[in-house]
């Protein structure tokens, strides 16, 4: 296919096209995968979640500037919810991220979220391989954290970072949020604040509870001035040697790879099962359960042959 093989040369409209083409579930998606998976598997994964207005975007932001400066090909995939309240906050990271919009070694793509409970879709996956397949370094997925999606960027992200302020509340609602479960790496951002201390402290205090090969860290960070982005770089870079050392790396991708299969299958049958209901024998299997002549399992049984 002439669209993946441009892309692979390094065309920045071909992969924009590709991705489109990805997100939109295109009939094609099925060949454009089996041309890409071979060059996949490179990239670094890491997803950054936290409560709206912790800071996620100006922190990516940062992260791209100074990942840049090692030389490294950063791609950001920024996953805004279907609220049409968020209309705002993208033009707002859009601009933010202005400044690389002209770097070749950037590519910045704003993505809804199509996933059936709001979570990360497969299209959210499938987009983050494209960017692998076309050589980016590290690809950095911003999810805006709010219940569901805050767990699905498990299925996809290598180092999970957790980004919260000392308003987000107190470690009690982190633990609530299922945040301690995911996280990684914790960045308390906006540390300017006098609470950062404390939720600083409360954070440690709890993953002092907890008996994991992983060491969680808690990053003291300030992103609209800069402060401690090294640090929180050095601390994921932390987590991935971890990974590779420990082997722990393996297990996740053969976990993200079930996933993965279990998806294209969800996927396929959910298809399969909206034709088999608009079909003529769908439509009868459908009235005989009406009339009580069969029952949903007997229904099930006649849908899926
Ligand atoms: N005081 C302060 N404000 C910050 C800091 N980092 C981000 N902000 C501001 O917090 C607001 C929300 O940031 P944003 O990155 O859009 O948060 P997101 O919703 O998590 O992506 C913006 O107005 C930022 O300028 C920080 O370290 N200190
Ligand atoms: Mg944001």
């Amino acid at each position: 296919m002439q669209l993946v093989k441009d892309m692979l040369s390094g065309q920045r409209l071909a992969l924009a096209r590709l991705i489109s083409k990805v997100e939109n579930r295109d009939e094609d998606l099925a060949s454009i995968m089996e041309l890409l998976y071979p060059h996949t598997g490179k990239a670094q994964i890491w997803g950054l979640t936290g409560p709206p207005g912790a800071g996620k975007s100006t922190t990516v932001d940062r992260l791209v500037t100074h990942l840049r400066t090692q030389g490294k090909k950063v791609a950001v995939v920024a996953v805004d919810p279907s609220s049409p309240f968020s209309g705002g906050a993208i033009l707002g990271d859009r601009i933010r991220m202005q400044q690389h919009a002209t770097d070749p070694g950037v590519f910045i793509r704003s993505l809804g979220t199509r996933g059936k409970h709001g979570g990360l879709s497969h299209a959210t996956k499938e987009v983050v391989l494209t960017l692998d397949a076309a050589g980016f370094d590290v690809i950095l997925v911003e999810t805006a954290g709010v219940g569901q999606t805050e767990l699905d960027i498990l299925r996809l992200a290598h180092t999970v970072i957790v980004i919260l302020v000392p308003e987000s509340g107190d470690s009690i609602q982190v633990m609530k949020a299922g945040l301690m479960e995911i996280a990684d790496v914790f960045a308390v951002n906006k540390c300017d604040r006098p609470e950062a201390d404390k939720l600083v402290r409360e954070i440690v205090n709890m993953i002092g509870m907890e008996h994991r090969d992983w060491t969680i860290p808690v990053l003291k960070t300030e992103a609209v001035r800069d402060a401690g982005i090294a640090e929180l770089i050095a601390g994921i870079e932390a987590h991935q040697g971890y990974l590779t050392q420990s082997g722990a790396r393996q297990g996740k991708v053969r976990t993200f790879l079930k996933n993965e299969i279990a998806d294209i299958l969800m996927e396929r049958l959910s298809h399969s099962l909206e034709f088999a209901f608009d079909s003529s024998s769908g439509k009868e299997v459908l009235q005989d359960l009406l009339d009580r002549k069969i029952d949903p399992y007997k229904a099930a049984d006649l849908i899926s042959t």
